[in-house]
């Protein structure tokens, strides 16, 4: 991988000293070939409703449409788990949930010493070969980072927002639950200020390389961003597709995983339009400031030396399965943006595109292998970065995505098999029912495909680690016995009270 860009030898070797000689790079600027800088784009529950997706038809994403025309559009990527930290912890430090145990929420800062210390953060990672590691916004899950993963870090700012909730849709008097434009000016707005620092990165001349990561918390909840945002957006919103009876043929746990509640305030409130509204407004919202990195990067002396990723944590519902939000292993929670960008590589044809199967835990050694770091072993996944220059190549290995320990979906290119820690399955043929609608479980016709993905599921797991644990809202191995407790009641309440209203 080094001689395919030129990477300096000198450098390799000071990296390889340690973290005290790393931080003062040696290379100099003179040097024809500076490792690449990294601007790593994080955005918080973003799902397909993107134009370079094409997950919903009224997507208003022009900036990161443009990237995308010049980037690697991974088409059929997929995250590691469906909710922010899971996802984030095992993408930072390049393992997955059940090789890890960290299986569902924990703040960052809450985790135990002795449960991160055999693992590199990708901050980190960078920092001891000799990059600054500069960050701002929503990068890790919790109030705070770790001070070792960065050189300087932008902590995020708690916002005072003031909601129009006259012109959307608020849920009593819940902040969180608001969907609707705000009033404040731009600056007001914590990802305006995220970004506005990593503009100021970018623009600015650096001795060392940077890896620049900068967390974008829209599309995330509370649903509000400037009103402009809002006008860009059809007034009429065409729904998804959903089928009433959909989970019918999903096992218990699946069924325990929608958001039935949610989904049935929504329809008595008559609040899906605006809710959806919202959400794709929130997307613009993330997309502009997308476009103001980009053209930062574009006017900047790192112009043609930076590589780019932009990546979500995970997909969202909005009505399909009867669900809302994340927190499910199909394919409006795993589905995720990801695109790659090697502004080194000139002349490239525009719209590449991969429609192979894969997961964001590939990001770290992608990373690794494009900016010349020595990725330590224990690190899953392996480096996408041939496909920049090969995308229309073939990957053997599906993608994986955890939701509490024992709960997985594999998706290969056409299917996607779900398998639930008390045995319960889902097959779904994607080239005949994109919805996932039709559970071939069980089929004959579909017994030897349904064997061979069961064959990926992980063959070792780790038992679940408790130290940091903040939220815990999954039935799985780990906590079966929420299962009686949700058949007897949740599950009950919907099919008397709220299925028959749906029809
Ligand atoms: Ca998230
Ligand atoms: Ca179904």
């Amino acid at each position: 991988m080094f001689p395919r860009y030129g990477f300096p030898a000198l450098f390799i070797s000071v990296a390889l000293v340690g973290a005290i000689e790393a931080q003062q790079p040696t290379f100099s600027q003179t040097s024809a070939a500076k490792p690449p800088n990294v601007l790593f784009i994080a955005i918080d529950d973003m799902n397909d409703w993107t134009g370079f997706l094409g997950g919903h038809p009224q997507a208003v994403t022009p900036h990161m449409d443009r990237l995308a025309a010049r980037s690697l559009n991974f088409t059929n990527a997929h995250c590691i788990a469906p909710a922010c930290s899971p996802c984030r912890l095992a993408l930072l430090y390049g393992i997955e949930p059940f090789h890890s145990g960290l299986y569902p929420f924990y703040d960052h800062e809450q985790i135990a010493d002795s449960v991160l210390r055999p693992y590199t953060s990708l901050p980190r990672l960078f920092r001891e070969h000799g990059y600054q590691a500069l960050g701002a916004g929503k990068i890790f899950h919790g109030s705070v980072e770790l001070p070792d993963d960065w050189d300087d870090y932008q902590p995020r700012e708690k916002a005072s927002l003031q909601y129009a909730s006259e012109l959307g849709y608020q849920q009593g008097e819940s902040s969180k639950m608001a969907f609707c434009p705000t009033t404040n000016p731009l600056v007001d707005h914590p990802d305006y200020r995220a970004t506005s620092y990593g503009v100021d990165v970018l623009s600015r001349d650096h001795e060392a390389p940077f890896f620049l990561a900068v967390g974008i918390v829209k599309p995330h909840l509370p649903f509000v961003c400037p009103p402009r945002f809002f006008e860009m957006q059809a007034k009429e919103i065409v729904p998804p597709p959903i089928e009433p009876t959909d989970l019918a043929d999903v096992p218990w746990i699946g069924r325990s995983m929608a958001k039935l509640g949610d989904d049935h305030q929504f329809r008595e409130a008559s609040a899906w339009t605006p809710v959806r509204r919202s959400y794709l407004a929130c997307i613009s919202w993330a997309d502009y400031n997308v476009g103001r990195l980009l053209d930062a990067l574009d006017a900047s002396p790192h112009a043609e030396n930076t590589i780019v990723v932009l990546w979500s944590d995970h997909g969202y519902h909005l009505g399909e399965k009867r669900s809302f939000r994340k927190f499910s292993l199909w394919e409006e929670s795993t589905r995720v943006p990801f695109l790659l960008m090697d502004t080194r590589q000139q002349e490239v044809p525009i719209d590449r595109r991969s429609d192979e199967a894969v997961s964001l835990i590939h990001i770290y050694r992608t990373l690794g292998e494009l900016c010349g770091l020595n990725v330590p072993d224990y690190v899953d996944g392996f480096s996408l970065a041939r496909l920049l220059t090969n995308p229309e190549q073939q990957l053997e290995e599906p993608a994986i995505t955890t939701w509490g320990r024992g709960n997985y979906t594999v998706r290969d290119d056409h299917h996607r098999y779900i398998h639930y820690f008390d045995g319960g399955e889902e097959l779904y043929d994607h080239r005949r029912d994109p919805q996932e609608w039709n559970n071939l479980a069980g089929h004959p016709d579909y017994a030897a495909l349904q064997a061979k993905l069961r064959e990926k599921l992980p063959g070792r797991e780790e038992p679940l680690v408790r130290e940091g644990l903040a939220l815990w809202n999954v039935i799985d191995a780990d906590q079966p016995g929420k299962l009686k407790k949700f058949k007897k009641t949740t599950w009950q309440n919907w099919l008397e009270k709220i299925q028959p209203k749906l029809k």
